[in-house]
């Protein structure tokens, strides 16, 4: 039943303050910076070491599923980490590399820099949250 969340990275919402952002929709003071290609290369790294808990070189489900479990599960976050790592399983093995992990933080990146000038801007965050998310917590 979770094979989809288990196979899930959160290359770009792994802190437990974007985690809570993702969750509840509002933007966690982190996420409020400008954000440089170099800097979301280095957290992904950083976020990839955290998540590789048995430092394989590779993220698997069960450690990502760690990862959701910690952070509550909570549904809109699973769903997003989720279409995040089928992105980043470039090979579809399960499984995410860290070279997969890299291009798929550098990808994202490029995604959210809407005007490609090589920064995030809280506008182009918040553009792509929007887009991202889809729907709003309108109930
Ligand atoms: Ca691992
Ligand atoms: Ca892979």
């Amino acid at each position: 039943m979770h094979r989809l969340l288990v196979a899930a990275l959160p290359l770009l919402i792994a802190t437990p303050a974007l985690a809570q952002e993702i969750s509840t929709g509002q933007a966690a003071p982190t996420w409020q910076n400008a954000q440089t290609k170099a800097d979301a290369l280095q957290r992904a790294a950083l976020i990839f070491g955290q998540l590789d808990r048995n430092q394989d070189g590779f993220i698997t489900q069960d450690e990502l599923a760690a990862f959701t479990k910690t952070m509550g599960d909570n549904p809109r976050m699973v769903g997003r980490v989720t279409r995040m790592f089928a992105s980043a399983d470039a090979n579809h093995d399960g499984k995410v590399s860290a070279a997969e992990a890299q291009a798929q933080a550098a990808a994202a990146f490029d995604t959210v820099d809407a005007n490609h000038d090589g920064i995030l801007t809280p506008e182009e965050r918040q553009a792509a949250r929007a887009a991202a998310s889809g729907t709003q917590p309108a109930q």
